[in-house]
């Protein structure tokens, strides 16, 4: 069934004598993809908080952009103020939703009804979710149930599970690595990493070959038999074959994996969950990114004095001329700009998103001790949270195919 859809997909791409030449490298500029009876493509790219998925989400944007494809986005987050949705917003072609409050397992419902709009008012030839960071057993608790629950007429694209390349190398290490998690969030990192059905090893930039070679090699050693996708984000490298890829096969699960709910659970409540939206008025014009490089940094030393472990912290300063980013995904990572607005500003909007193994109140403490105490620096909203423990909407636990 799924290879004829693919099959059926192909053939319209050639009655409409479309030059499909991505898949050798080219840049085919007349691409058209026509949805088979509403039937909708879905690629859900999952993998651990930090790992990429965003930033390899707007490369695929701009690839399938180039190609006149109109595509549809949907993040999630167990909260909301993401600065993730913002960064998607990026031509008339997308659709950008979010669910939050909840991961998609457990706010299925919304998500099916983000699904069904975007399908009716944007008719996207391709819709890309991206999962919270902490999430697994997609296959049985999202994917497997919008089809078999309730009925979406999908063309799902293998589950892709993206890992940072240095991360992966710390977690399946033979030894006990000290930038490692603790072993229950491991327990998620590994079920990750069991049910993706292609493993995109991001981050390839900050990589050694040999360490490129070791990775490879634990990753067939433990996790035997799964296709690789080796790319970066940052210099594009690999990304071509993993989007043709993409847009060309469908998912073929081979099974379902068991899951402990009770350790998965555990490894979520080790988790610390931080959003803030923060009005800043400055007394004088002020360099953004100089002011929040500053700000991120300082929050970033009081929560490795707090040994809390970051998984991936980023602020936002939106002001009405352009906006600054910055990130930390590993702790010994120092913050950097992702993005930058180098003219002074009076005003902003500054947006924390902060998760971390720690208590969230640690989370808390240290945004705290650098903002809270500053001339012109007023909450808007806060919230820190652990995730609760994952309840599916539900859970499908055998897999029927075809
Ligand atoms: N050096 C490098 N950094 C990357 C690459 N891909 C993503 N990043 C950075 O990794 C961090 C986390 O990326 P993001 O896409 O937000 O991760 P997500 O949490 O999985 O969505 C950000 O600071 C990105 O700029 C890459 O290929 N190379
Ligand atoms: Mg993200």
């Amino acid at each position: 069934m799924k290879d004829r859809r693919v099959m059926d997909w192909f053939m319209v791409v050639f009655y409409d004598h479309i030059v499909f030449d991505t898949w050798v490298g080219g840049h085919g500029k007349n691409f058209c993809m026509t949805s088979e009876n509403g039937v909708r493509r879905l690629s859900l790219i999952g993998g651990f908080l930090g790992a990429g998925k965003t930033t390899l989400i707007r490369k695929f944007s701009e690839w399938l952009s180039y190609r006149d494809f109109r595509l549809g986005l949907v993040s999630n987050d167990q909260g909301s103020g993401l600065i993730d949705t913002g960064t998607f917003v990026m031509s008339p072609q997308e659709a950008v939703a979010e669910v939050t409050g909840g991961c998609f397992c457990c706010r299925l419902d919304d998500l099916v009804n983000i699904l069904e709009r975007m399908s009716d008012e944007s008719k996207p030839d391709v819709i890309v979710a991206e999962p919270v960071g902490s999430c697994t057993d997609l296959m049985a608790t999202v994917l497997q149930p919008l089809e078999r629950v309730y009925g979406l007429p999908l063309d799902l694209c293998p589950l892709s599970v993206v890992l940072d390349g240095r991360r992966a190398l710390a977690s399946l290490g033979g030894r006990r690595d000290p930038r490692d998690f603790h072993r229950d969030v491991g327990y998620i990192y590994r079920k990750q990493i069991e049910e993706a059905e292609w493993l995109v090893v991001n981050k390839r930039d900050l990589l050694t070959k040999e360490q490129l070679n070791d990775l490879l090699n634990r990753l067939e050693g433990q996790f035997p038999g799964k296709r690789v996708f080796v790319v970066s984000g940052k210099t594009g490298e690999g990304l071509d074959e993993w989007f043709g890829a993409l847009m060309s096969e469908s998912s073929l699960p081979a099974g379902l994996m068991e899951m402990d709910y009770d350790r998965y659970g555990r490894g979520e409540a080790m988790l610390g969950w931080y959003n803030a939206e923060i009005a800043v008025d400055f007394e004088h014009p002020t360099a953004a990114d100089a002011w929040l490089l500053e700000t991120s940094s300082a929050i970033s030393r009081h929560l490795a004095g707090s040994g809390c472990k970051v998984a991936h912290f980023k602020t936002s300063l939106e002001h009405p001329d352009g906006r600054s980013r910055a990130h930390q995904v590993m702790d010994e990572d120092e913050v950097s700009l992702a993005e930058s607005h180098a003219i002074p500003v009076s005003e902003g909007r500054l947006l924390v998103n902060l998760r971390a193994e720690g208590d969230p109140k640690l989370l808390d403490e240290a945004v705290d001790r650098v903002l809270g105490s500053q001339a012109g620096v007023n909450f808007k909203a806060k919230a820190s949270f652990q995730p609760g423990q994952p309840r599916p909407t539900h859970r499908v636990e055998q897999l029927v195919t075809g």
